[in-house]
């Protein structure tokens, strides 16, 4: 999987790239990350990116110019073009698996008030956002995107049943989780995962799952039931 970052904020992604599991993908070429600075394709002298809004109103816009002068440089054809926005559908397991069966996918990190409308209307396949808040950039949102896409490909994880039981795929989430010790500050591990009858566990999990959802996430819990009802 390639992802091209296009950022005004190169160095964001510096640690991140070489950090834990996407570290290593990147390491063991499952999957590569480019960044493209976007200022390096200002058409003037003094690097500018951003200008004033036509109409008027708060806050500067990207300009077309350099965006498509960056966006050409990277973006193969048949590559899909995200851009990271609040004002983009909200990213969820279903979207990510969707976005996870290109090969490239090139981030357009959003930035100040937007993005000059014109870029969207050409390059942009989806505008994403990845939660109802706001961020001072969209670097933050890109570094979600491409974790969430890049663990579902061959060989990210260690374990392959890592990716089948996890949660959201079937709209529950985790269980809880127990290592040693057996007693901890007056509190013990549950029995049942002691006894060593998998089907009990099983059951057990399970059950923690639903009730789990049920309390934190009613809106999953509901679309679960309705699955479960139509035996999906
Ligand atoms: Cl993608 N960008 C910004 N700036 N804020 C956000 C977001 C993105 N998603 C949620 N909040």
């Amino acid at each position: 999987m390639r992802f091209k970052i296009v950022t005004l904020f190169p160095d964001f992604f510096e640690s991140p790239l070489k950090s834990g599991l996407l570290g290593r993908a990147i390491e063991a070429g499952i999957v590569s990350v480019d960044i493209v600075n976007i200022r390096h394709f200002s058409e003037d002298r003094y690097n500018k990116c951003d200008d004033y809004p036509y109409g008027g109103g708060a806050g500067m816009v990207l300009m077309p110019g350099p965006l498509s002068k960056a966006l050409d440089s990277t973006v193969s054809a048949g590559a899909r073009v995200i851009m990271t926005s609040p004002g983009g559908r909200l990213l969820d397991h279903e979207m990510v698996v969707e976005l996870a069966k290109n090969d490239e996918v090139c981030i357009l990190c959003g930035h100040y008030e937007g993005v000059d409308q014109r870029i969207i209307d050409r390059y942009v396949d989806y505008e994403v956002s990845i939660g109802d808040y706001v961020l001072s950039g969209g670097e933050y949102a890109a570094l979600v995107i491409i974790d969430a896409m890049a663990r579902r490909v061959p060989g990210f994880m260690s374990n392959a049943e890592s990716l089948a039981e996890e949660s959201f795929e079937d709209d529950l989430l985790e269980y809880p989780h127990y290592t040693r010790p057996s007693s901890f500050q007056g509190m013990d591990v549950p029995e049942v995962l002691l006894g060593g009858d998998h089907a009990a566990v099983s059951r057990w999990r399970h059950g923690e799952r639903e009730e789990k959802t049920r309390k934190v996430r009613p809106d999953l819990y509901k679309r679960y039931l309705m699955r479960k009802i139509l035996g999906e």
